[in-house]
């Protein structure tokens, strides 16, 4: 590798350099600092983490005993005999879902009371001891078979903060557990495409704290489904760091971030001040400090209600839509996938008004996206600090949401642009940024422009930038419900 490294280095600005590094680098000991930004620049995605930024658009299906007790959180000691939906119809959600532009949806297989919503050999406290099918239902598999008929991705989230598992606190046995779990699931259900792990660990019954073996934990993973994109705790995809739908602006995939399986880690990102909350995730300076640098894409979790679960008396505080289209910009339009939650009700479906709202959803986004008003933005532009490029507006067409994408299967670069539009003789700034990574959407008022001009400003290395599109959002009414919880973006 370190030949590779001298010959990047070596490689001046206007030289073609095709040395990538996938997922990973760890920088060598003689490399200043204005190299490390230029090998940053180099850093690219593994396969499954391009396909995977390509979805956009994935569900969450929070479903479960809390669906039935109207808690968010169970203490595990819920009886069985409680999760009994009455019209179960897992082709309900994912139809719906995928009809709606959704293309993977991730079920929560056991969240932090323990039930189990698969017929698993750990432990009885699953849909076994239900009245649902007579004790012979598995909801994982109903939704399984639903995915494969609908040509949907499918992943797992399963807790491993278990409020009802009596080893849980005594690390080694709980482990062991937790790993029979993950391996009834990744070997029972044919392909899964995504395993989510949430970082929650309370204490266990007898006090003690439990240590998970991450490691172990993702060995499993990568050796039962290989092609698995590992989330939140795991070290493919990373939380966005907040659970109201907001992406950065600035949001960096390449970052010194890393989950804390381990101390050694965890120290190391202490010493660099960060976590996934922290608003500076990818920065020169961060850079600078760092010893290794990964490529950890961003995923924005939110609900589509108040809490994460269904409750009935929440049927009233759905979002809007106009809520839902400005989640979309600060996720998807600020290079991240969003990961939207649907939960369904007691019936196990999706409630009307969440399915109204979805159609609402998909209506919007396809028509604004389909509508290109820009005749010549497909075409790859290589462009360096300071460079700029016009792109022609379709005659007398009106404008206000710019799309610029990078293609980082050659790493993210841009690190400011500026977007102009030539109106009435001269140019006018329309919407200025820092990053663009796969995705970036920008809104301003409406204009109608002969052309428009994007500079890139700065960026680490010759940027590649696939797309530059123009399009016409028409007004949604501001006068909707107010965000639930209304903190400010990172
Ligand atoms: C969190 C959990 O505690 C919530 O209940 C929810 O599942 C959310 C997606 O992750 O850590």
């Amino acid at each position: 590798m370190f030949v590779f490294l001298l010959l990047l280095l070596s490689t001046s600005c206007n030289q073609k350099a095709n040395t990538y590094f996938e997922k990973k680098l760890t920088f060598p000991n003689f490399v200043t600092s204005d190299q490390k930004v230029k090998l940053a620049a180099y850093i690219v995605p593994t396969q499954q983490q391009y396909e995977w930024q390509q979805l956009e658009l994935t569900a969450f299906i929070h479903f479960g005993m809390n669906t039935f007790t109207g808690r968010e959180w169970g203490d595990g000691s819920e009886d069985p005999a409680l999760f009994n939906p009455t019209d179960f119809n897992a082709e309900q959600w994912v139809s719906i879902l995928q009809q709606a532009g959704f293309k993977m949806i991730i079920l929560t297989a056991k969240h932090h009371d323990g039930f189990c919503l698969w017929p698993t050999e750990t432990t009885s406290h699953s849909v076994a001891a239900s009245p649902w099918r007579n004790g012979q239902g598995d909801v994982v598999r109903e939704v399984k078979e639903a995915c494969d008929k609908y040509e949907m991705k499918f992943g797992l989230y399963l807790s491993p903060w278990d409020r009802n598992a009596a080893t849980y606190g005594d690390s080694p046995k709980y482990n062991d557990f937790f790993v029979r779990q993950l391996t009834e699931l990744l070997t029972q259900y044919g392909e899964v495409h995504e395993v989510w792990f949430d970082g929650a660990n309370g204490e266990g019954p007898n006090g003690k704290k439990q240590e998970y073996d991450w490691v172990r934990f993702y060995h499993v993973i990568d050796s039962l489904q290989p092609r698995a994109i590992k989330a939140n705790m795991g070290d493919d995809v990373r939380w966005v760091g907040n659970e109201n739908g907001m992406g950065r602006e600035t949001e960096w995939s390449v970052t010194p971030l890393y989950p804390e399986i381990s101390e050694s880690i965890r120290m190391e990102n202490e010493r660099l001040k960060i976590s996934a909350t922290s608003e500076d995730l990818g920065s020169r300076e961060l850079i600078t400090e760092a010893k290794t640098l990964y490529w950890y894409p961003s995923e924005v979790d939110v609900s589509i209600r108040p809490g994460w679960f269904y409750h009935p008396e929440e049927d009233d505080q759905v979002k809007s839509l106009s809520q839902l289209v400005d989640i979309y910009f600060h996720s998807v339009g600020m290079n991240s996938v969003l990961l939207l939650n649907v939960p369904p009700d007691r019936r196990g479906r999706i409630h009307e008004t969440d399915v109204a709202l979805l159609k609402q959803f998909d209506h919007y986004l396809s028509s604004l996206f389909e509508n290109e008003l820009l005749t010549d933005g497909e075409f790859e532009w290589r462009a360096r600090s300071g460079a700029s490029r016009e792109y022609m507006v379709k005659k007398a067409e009106t404008i206000n949401t710019v799309m610029l994408q990078e293609d980082i299967r050659k790493g993210q670069r841009v690190e400011s642009f500026s977007v102009e539009g030539w109106i009435e003789e001269e140019w006018i700034t329309l919407a200025e940024g820092t990053t663009i990574g796969y995705k970036r959407l920008l809104r301003f008022g409406d204009v109608a422009p002969e052309r428009i001009k994007v500079t890139i400003q700065g960026t680490r290395d010759i940027a590649h930038i696939i797309k530059v599109g123009a399009y016409y959002a028409s007004p949604l009414s501001n006068n909707q419900k107010e965000f639930r919880l209304n903190e400010k973006p990172l």
